[in-house]
């Protein structure tokens, strides 16, 4: 994770969404395999980054992307597409997938799993709060002209972070968006692709060539970019 002294480097690692419903085998948006990244993960949070964040999906019951809060026959979970119109800027809209009821504020499904060393994060960021809008990325809301953000760009930005290292779920979803928004933002950003699962394993090619267009890189975490 070292750097020639020429260059400044000063390293964060965002751990993203590491939570029950993401997670078997009672989540209720398991992905396959959630729970088993972090031992892997708490290896990384070893390593010296200089900023070690969480971060939590954290929807209220009515949130725009749960299948529950639209209309049947539309509204089958993982399944059913909706647009969504941005509430500040109508000409803005995306085309956003629904999910079942996932990471509800106050609900054991929203917390971090109990396998994830909290010891060793510094800070955790919710993110997905306002009901209007998707929010993949810990960063902000899709649209051009924002709706929601979280404190994320602010905290890495406040401790002079100038490389981001992605982990956690999705790998298809929440890191995906997270890792392209650190790369918009300005940081060297590193995507651990052990140390994520994805909603649809078939995806994942798809989302590293996307991101590599971004000036994402891909690494495993026994890399040297990681391990040295
Ligand atoms: C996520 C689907 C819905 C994720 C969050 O963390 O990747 N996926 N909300
Ligand atoms: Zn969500």
């Amino acid at each position: 994770m070292s750097s020639s002294n020429t260059t400044s480097f000063k390293p964060a690692i965002v751990v993203v969404d590491l939570q029950n419903d993401f997670c078997p085998p009672n989540g209720s948006l398991a992905v396959a395999g959630g729970r088993d990244i972090a031992p892997l993960i708490n290896d990384l949070l070893s390593l010296p980054f200089a900023l070690k964040v969480a971060t939590k999906d954290f929807h209220p019951q009515d949130h725009i992307s749960f299948a529950s809060n639209h209309p049947a026959p539309d509204n089958k979970p993982f399944e059913s597409f909706v647009t969504i119109t941005n509430p500040l800027n109508s000409s803005e809209t995306e085309v956003s997938r629904l999910w079942p009821d996932h990471c509800v504020q106050g609900t054991p499904g929203s917390e971090l799993i109990e396998e994830l060393d909290k010891n060793k994060i510094n800070v955790i960021i919710e993110k997905g709060q306002d009901k209007r809008v998707e929010m993949y990325s810990a960063f902000a809301d899709p649209f051009p002209t924002t709706v929601s953000s979280s404190r994320l760009g602010k905290t890495l930005k406040d401790a002079d972070i100038t490389h981001v290292y992605c982990v956690g779920i999705a790998t298809d979803y929440c890191v995906k968006y997270t890792a392209l928004d650190s790369a918009k933002e300005g940081f060297v950003t590193y995507f651990i692709e052990d140390a994520t699962k994805p909603v649809d394993p078939s995806a994942v090619d798809d989302v590293r060539n996307e991101l590599q267009k971004f000036g994402v890189t891909f690494i495993q975490s026994q890399s040297e970019e990681v391990q040295k």
